[in-house]
């Protein structure tokens, strides 16, 4: 019996039809996916951290108000993951001991810290530009409910990526101080912008059993080679150099050559030593703590309410 439901799933896969949370599903798939669809919403969690470090000294009216509606955006993706996530079984207090265990991981991106305004256009522009590339695939994954979370975090993320874009080009384009700025956050954020796709695909221990679920509709490196040959146009277009001196445009391949990244670093920041692995974890463990007594004051406040409704 297994053996037939196993064969339709795989039909439907190959039929392009989405997978919802009370369908058959094999065990491995249920599995990866609460894996990869948590760290994802734990890195948006965690992701509002280097940013959040920078709304009260936000340089203007305006772009505070946009900083704030971005890191607020990134809580409401997070939370919108976890939903999705609870779909396949898992609970949210399960996830969050995962994350605060040190068991699940979250995107080795957010472990670098953002010492300058010039790191807010920076982490728009590459990180937002990195994600969306990423999440622009995912909005044709197989398991419906991260499916249609993609579609609409997508559209968010092109104001994030816009707005970071704007702060650069406005930085590239001031003072002489100002354009150093720009040129020394770019520095800093592409390389680690790269590691976020991932090992590269035969160092990838997910991606063969994700492309052929379609949980990935593209592998590590194709993505990470489309944020390159997008971005780099983008950096020229302000008068900006990418710090990397291998990089060339590929006739051949129609895309750019670029020079190695350092995985030992990546590795390094994924395992916990990056940074500010432990400044993050810090925030992260405090805030749930520090949270305690509102969970429970709206766990006896839905009851009451409950109660009024039976009485
Ligand atoms: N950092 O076999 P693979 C955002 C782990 S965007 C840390 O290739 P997979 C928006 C990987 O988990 C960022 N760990 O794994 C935002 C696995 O370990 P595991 C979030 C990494 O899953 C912007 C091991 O290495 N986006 O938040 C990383 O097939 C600005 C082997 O790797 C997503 O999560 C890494 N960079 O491919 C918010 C997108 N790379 O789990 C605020 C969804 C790999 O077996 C401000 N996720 N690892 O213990 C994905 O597309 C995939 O999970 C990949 C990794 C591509 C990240």
């Amino acid at each position: 019996q297994i053996k037939s439901l196993e064969e339709e799933f795989e039909a439907r896969i190959a039929r392009d039809e989405k997978i919802e949370p009370k369908d058959w599903m094999p065990e491995k798939y249920r599995k990866t996916h609460i894996r990869q669809m948590s760290q994802h919403a734990h890195s948006e969690i965690v992701g509002m951290l280097p940013e959040g470090n920078w709304i009260s000294r936000a340089p203007s009216l305006r772009r505070k108000v946009a900083l704030l509606a971005k890191v607020q955006d990134e809580g409401g993706h997070g939370l919108y993951l976890y939903s999705a996530t609870e779909t396949l079984g898992i609970t949210r207090d399960e996830m969050f001991q995962q994350l605060h265990s040190g068991k699940a991981k979250y995107s080795s991106i957010f472990n670098y810290p953002a010492v300058t305004w010039a790191d807010i256009g920076a982490i728009g522009w590459l990180v937002d530009g990195a994600a969306i590339i990423n999440q622009v695939a995912l909005c044709g994954t197989s398991f419906g409910p991260y499916a249609r979370a993609m579609v609409r975090i997508c559209k968010e993320e092109s104001f994030h990526q816009r707005q970071g874009y704007e702060i650069t080009l406005k930085l590239a384009q001031g003072t002489p101080e100002q354009k150093a700025m720009a040129q020394d956050a770019l520095n800093r954020w592409w390389w680690p912008s790269l590691m976020m796709f991932g090992p590269k695909d035969d160092e990838s221990p997910n991606t063969a059993q994700s492309m052929k679920w379609k949980l990935k509709r593209k592998t590590n490196d194709e993505l990470r080679q489309q944020f390159v040959d997008q971005t780099v146009p983008q950096a020229e277009l302000i008068g900006l150099t990418i710090p990397d001196p291998e990089l060339k445009w590929n006739e051949e391949k129609q895309g750019y050559d670029f020079g190695e990244i350092d995985w030992d670093e990546f590795w390094q920041v994924v395992k916990g030593h990056g940074p500010c692995n432990k400044e993050r974890m810090k925030a992260r463990v405090s805030a749930w703590e520090n949270g305690e007594w509102v969970r429970d004051a709206a766990i006896v406040y839905a009851e009451k309410q409950q109660d009024k409704k039976l009485n």
